[in-house]
């Protein structure tokens, strides 16, 4: 492979609660990097951590609304954790050797069957079960989903890990290093601000606008002596049209877009909050890794 060609993707992990996602993160990363696997569940997409070699860089993040729609957000978080799922590279479905076939993978598979993205089986806890054991777990579980890979692992002691990291580098197509090798930068709610903007204009709009539309954060910074938060975000859209519907006559459909948004993030945020809303018209913004960067992953 030329130096140049470094590689980079964001791929999502998921599967039942305790199966060893943390566990196989923790494995992957090592200590150095502060983990925040599990704090409680928000909407949002989490960066569990980024694993970079010299010529590339994995994303591993986390998908809410996929192994634990307990929470009353419905919709929303069904529709973030859908899209998430088809703008991912690669999709890590893990799953408990010793524990087999649940409703639980049962939700997930079908969530699996919506999007193109392609999706590793990973087996994880190996050391919990007999070889004999695996076989038929495998054919079982490949009668449900075409897995692309099938890789038996097992987190806590290791095993098959450098396999699984090669068989995931295959997968990454060209891309930048989003993080210096040996940092993470994590911003919490800068995924669902964005979110929050997106829904206010397609609830606007109506059918006019796509739902491939996008939005960027520009800024997100505190000002005037911590008493207010300033959001820099541009709409992108991808006609000429479009800018001219999202924002309206004399600007008033971006004017009432922001200011919904705004009451959203205001309590989101806890603080009050200043609002600055652009729109661009971007043809083929909808390259996976920069939608996916900006999508609260920036910086
Ligand atoms: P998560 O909820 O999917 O993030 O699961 P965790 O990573 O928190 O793991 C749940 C439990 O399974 C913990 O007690 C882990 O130590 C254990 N565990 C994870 N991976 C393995 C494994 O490969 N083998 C065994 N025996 N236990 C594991
Ligand atoms: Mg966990
Ligand atoms: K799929």
């Amino acid at each position: 492979m030329n130096k140049n060609e470094f590689k980079s993707g964001f791929v999502s992990i998921i599967g039942r609660p305790n199966v060893g996602k943390s566990t196989f993160i923790n494995r992957v990363i090592g200590q150095k990097i502060a983990i925040m696997s599990d704090k409680p569940q928000t909407t949002r997409n989490k960066i569990q951590g980024v694993y970079t070699t010299n010529n590339s860089q994995t994303i591993f993040i986390d998908t809410p609304g996929i192994h634990k729609p307990k929470h009353k957000l419905g919709d929303f978080m069904m529709k973030v954790a859908q899209n998430t799922l088809k703008e991912v590279d690669l999709i890590l479905f893990m799953i408990n050797a010793e524990e087999g076939f649940g409703r639980g993978d049962e939700f997930i598979i079908d969530r699996l069957k919506e999007t193109k993205t392609p999706v590793f089986l990973i087996i994880n806890k190996i050391d919990q079960i007999h070889p004999d054991q695996l076989l038929p777990l495998i054919s079982q579980y490949k009668d449900m989903y075409p897995f692309k890979e099938v890789v038996p692992i097992s987190a806590l002691e290791g095993n098959n890990i450098d396999t699984l990291l090669k068989q995931i580098d295959m997968i990454l197509p060209e891309g930048p290093q989003y993080y210096p090798a040996d940092q993470v930068t994590d911003h919490p709610e800068r995924f669902i601000i964005t979110e929050l903007i997106r829904e206010k204009v397609l609830h606007l709009t109506r059918e006019e606008i796509p739902h491939s539309i996008a939005v960027v954060m520009d800024t997100l910074e505190r000002r005037e002596n911590n008493q207010s938060i300033y959001v820099g975000a541009t709409i992108i859209v991808e006609r000429d049209s479009q800018k001219g519907i999202v924002i309206g006559k004399q600007g008033s459909m971006l004017k009432e877009v922001g200011k919904r948004a705004r009451v959203d993030i205001e309590a989101l945020l806890g603080s009050k909050v200043f609002l600055e809303l652009w729109v661009k018209v971007q043809k083929d913004w909808r390259n996976k890794a920069s939608q996916l960067r900006d999508y609260g992953f920036r910086d």
